[in-house]
């Protein structure tokens, strides 16, 4: 089974670079850069993956981020990352980055850009992996800055397929960024959003009426309201779901409590992904592994969910 589950063709809808970020290569950069770190060494900063919820992860993956600082840095995450996907038979990947992150740090948006661009057309012609890039906004920062984010991007349109909107969700609802997704779908950027994750079903409404987005990330809190349910059924709108994510950060206590299954075997169109394979433990098979370990999923409900990924991609 987990040999089938290898190489089932798949793709990834729900990757936030610079949560690829893996210790080792952290360390290198640091090195690299002269950056000091808090961690003595690699055991330390692994020892230090172990959160209680969403912001104690989000605290050690901003700091994680300091040690990306040039356009080769912002490169070989990125080829880091495909040479994942290509070992394990990922074949088309959407990935999120965050540019406020570090711009924040005066790294300049084009550096981030460029960096990532050229590893994704270089993994396009010499690993087969396709792609595109998904810009997302920082939800805990003002709807202001998100806008000159947009605005930073324009000039560079074409890098994208898509908006996004992630970081801490608790008491920063859907709608305080309506503006800056008005805007973007003015010139024709379609959206995705994280909403459901540790937020409400309201969260997800708000995303999919205010915000207009094609897929939810995480999305599992659906499971609470039956309308909501109803209406992803209904529309077919994908959910990006993380289950090793979801486990780490407690929003399920086990894999065994997680509902990814059931949401499947209702007809909601759910997906699997790794979210932040460096911080979470693995990459999209091992989170396809936790499935069938702890969930029983069979043969027919994996290749739904592969099926599934493939048919919900922005770029097509
Ligand atoms: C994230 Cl798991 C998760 N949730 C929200 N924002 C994020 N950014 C990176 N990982
Ligand atoms: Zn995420």
């Amino acid at each position: 089974m987990y040999d089938w589950l290898n190489a089932l063709p798949k793709a990834e809808l729900h990757l936030h670079l610079e949560g690829s970020l893996e210790p080792e290569l952290l360390f290198r950069l640091a090195q690299r850069n002269g950056v000091a770190l808090p961690w003595p060494d690699i055991d330390a900063l692994r020892g230090a993956y172990n959160y209680g919820n969403l912001q104690e992860f989000l605290d050690l993956y901003y700091l994680g981020a300091d040690v990306l600082r040039t356009e080769q840095d912002f490169y070989d995450l990125t080829w880091a990352y495909l040479l994942k996907c290509r070992e394990q038979n990922v074949v088309h990947t959407e990935p999120f980055f965050d540019p406020q992150t570090h711009t924040d740090r005066d790294v300049p948006f084009a550096v981030v850009l460029n960096g990532i661009s050229q590893a994704l057309e270089d993994g396009r012609k010499q690993l087969g992996v396709s792609s595109g890039l998904i810009l997302s906004f920082l939800r805990h920062l003002p709807e202001e800055q998100a806008m000159r984010t947009l605005e930073d991007a324009l000039p560079f349109r074409d890098a994208f397929i898509a908006v996004g909107l992630d970081s801490s969700e608790k008491g920063f609802p859907p709608r305080l960024f309506q503006r800056v997704f008005d805007r973007a779908r003015a010139e024709g950027l379609p959206a995705v959003a994280h909403a459901g994750e540790e937020g409400p079903p309201e969260y997800i409404w708000e995303a999919l009426d205010l915000l207009k987005v094609l897929r939810v990330d995480h999305g599992v809190r659906a499971a609470e309201d039956p309308n909501l349910i109803a209406r992803l059924i209904d529309e077919q709108i994908p959910l990006t779901v993380c289950p090793l994510s979801n486990t780490r950060l407690r929003v399920f206590e086990h894999m065994r409590d997680h509902n990814i299954l059931s949401l499947l075997d209702a007809g909601v169109k759910v997906t699997v992904n790794s979210d932040d394979p460096a911080y979470f433990g693995g990459y999209v098979n091992e989170n396809f592994h936790a499935l069938y370990e702890h969930l029983g999923m069979s043969q027919a409900q994996a290749q739904a969910l592969a099926d599934n990924s493939l048919d919900a991609r922005i770029a097509k």
